[in-house]
């Protein structure tokens, strides 16, 4: 996905899928203390960061069957594992800085498993291998070679994940730049969903190559539970994506579970998960981060520090792609 693309069709729908109440909820110009208006809907409903419109409509398809949201979200986030363009997720995705292709991946359930891959090298679906952990294994997560033995084991096939593409761009990097994440233009990219299936039992699977041009062994928020994703059945569940060191110091998606089981929406939660962060960093914003958050309700919201970050969702009232509110405005 190309970012320019997202922004510009950010807050768009798919024609015709949509009907009108939906549109005025949208949670874009908001001021930077309003609540945003959060959009109501009924089970099932899947939504994911990004404008992934394949991925939600895989897991609307699952949900829409009568799948539950597990399988929903695992089946939803693997359609972007195995798309080459994504060079932020799975197969394809950019290299570390020795051009190592390093991916991490988390899952959750409505009965708080969860299983996790860090690190993982030569697989193209880390969240299979995640689920693999949650339902094969006594742990919760396993990391780099170990992770990739027990991938075999399991029978996933050895797969080079370094495309042409991702290596050009690893080495123009290597001549060009020094290493410094910078918002949008790393591009972040990262697909967290989350789902609410026709039972209302929610489920999130959270799936990454990480920054690009990472240091060897650097693992972000995404496949850390309570970090990148966290779910609680009664609750609801959240997930993240950005810059992940600064989502891990503050726990982002368990706190905005925890915000909405003390009363705040999922809109609110969300703004509040970015506040702490931009309390932390005292005024110091080069970087991107977005949440993104269900209730039991199936009511959903999303926030960011910089404008441009949107949410698909999918439920039966249609295919929506959310421009998030942010703290700063353009
Ligand atoms: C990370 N949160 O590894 C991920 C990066 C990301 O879109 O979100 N990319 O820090």
């Amino acid at each position: 996905m190309k970012r320019r693309k997202f922004l510009k069709n950010s807050g768009t729908v798919t024609a015709g899928m949509l009907s009108a109440p939906l549109l005025a909820s949208y949670s874009e110009n908001k001021n930077q203390n309003d609540t945003v208006d959060k959009i109501k809907t009924s089970y099932p409903i899947a939504l994911c960061t990004w404008d992934f419109g394949n991925a939600t409509a895989k897991a609307w398809e699952v949900l829409n069957a009568g799948g539950n949201s597990l399988d929903a979200v695992h089946e939803g986030v693997m359609i972007e594992e195995n798309n080459l363009n994504n060079q932020t997720v799975g197969n394809g995705g950019r290299p570390d800085r020795d051009g190592n292709v390093t991916l991490d991946a988390c899952i959750m359930d409505k009965d708080a498993n969860c299983g996790a891959v860090l690190a993982l090298q030569n697989i193209a679906n880390p969240i299979s291998v995640a689920r693999k952990v949650m339902e094969e294994t006594p742990h919760v997560m396993l990391v780099g070679k170990g992770a990739e033995q027990f991938a075999y084991e399991q029978g996933f096939k050895k797969t080079n994940l370094l495309t042409e593409k991702s290596k050009k761009d690893w080495e123009d990097w290597k001549v060009t730049s020094k290493y410094k994440p910078i918002i949008n233009i790393e591009n972040h990219d990262t697909i967290g969903m989350l789902a609410i299936d026709a039972k209302g039992d929610i489920a999130g699977a959270c799936t990454t190559s990480g920054m690009a041009f990472k240091m060897a062994g650097r693992v972000g928020d995404s496949p850390i539970i309570g970090a990148g994703l966290f779910v609680d059945n009664e609750i609801g569940g959240a997930t993240a994506t950005g810059v992940g060191e600064e989502v891990v110091r503050t726990v982002g998606s368990f706190l905005i579970v925890e915000l909405m089981r003390q009363g705040k929406s999922p809109q609110e939660a969300c703004e509040e998960g970015v506040r702490r962060i931009i309390e932390k960093n005292k005024g110091k914003l080069d970087f991107q981060i977005g949440f993104i958050a269900i209730n039991k309700k199936g009511e959903t919201g999303g926030y960011c520090i910089h404008p441009g970050f949107s949410y698909r969702s999918f439920s039966k009232e249609g295919h929506v792609n959310n421009l998030a509110g942010s703290y700063l405005k353009s």
